[in-house]
């Protein structure tokens, strides 16, 4: 398992359509876990494999403990009316927007298992699932946006874009960079 950099608004791969994941490798299951633990350093809730440089059907969730490796997922069902929220983005920092969703959704994607399973959410998970089938297609939370809302979203991103030279995102990984009290010398 690794920490692995983020892309950033700007970089392609955010864009393009993933591939249907076909088998079940040990590198898959080792990139699964590699998004967890770098979903979990980020303090998301959700990471799709496109924010981390990679063109698989392959998503990773964990709203309050409730943990889903999403693998070929699709929404098969949405309804329950829409709410409004504020979305954010791991690939897109410091910028946030209301997005309006369906309240629920019904959700069928296959397992590290390779079986397949479906699971209906409300609330925040919902959301989390909208939020990360959309990266799975080159979508954004930006785009839900109204032109006026996505104008001063893209002009702050423009201010915060120049930290992520080539569109990556480092985590900080120093126990010192993260404010952590190292043993002191001992
Ligand atoms: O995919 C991502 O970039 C992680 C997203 C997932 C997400 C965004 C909006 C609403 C639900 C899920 C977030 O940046 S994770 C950060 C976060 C943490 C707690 C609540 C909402 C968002
Ligand atoms: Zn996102």
């Amino acid at each position: 398992m690794s920490i692995l950099e983020i892309r950033v608004l700007g970089d392609p791969v955010l864009r393009e359509e993933t591939r249907l994941v076909d088998d079940i490798t040990d590198e898959l299951r080792t990139l699964a876990s590699s998004m967890f633990e770098t979903m979990y350093l980020a303090r998301g809730i959700g990471l799709a494999a496109p924010q981390v440089g990679r063109g698989e059907r392959l998503a990773v969730i964990d709203v309050e403990g409730r943990r889903f490796t999403l693998i070929n997922p699709e929404i098969v069902e949405s309804g329950g009316g829409t709410a409004k929220a504020e979305e954010g983005c791991l690939s897109i920092p410091d910028v946030y927007g209301d997005v309006v969703r369906p309240k629920t959704v019904r959700v069928r994607a296959t397992g590290l298992d390779g079986q397949q399973y479906e699971v209906e959410a409300d609330g925040l998970l919902a959301r989390c699932f909208q939020h990360e089938i959309d990266h799975l297609h080159g979508k954004l939370f930006i785009d839900y946006l109204s032109v006026l809302k996505r104008r001063s979203a893209l002009t702050k991103w423009g201010k915060e874009k120049d930290k992520y030279p080539n569109f990556i995102r480092r985590l900080p990984t120093d126990p010192a960079a993260t404010h952590e009290h190292p043993d002191e010398e001992l």
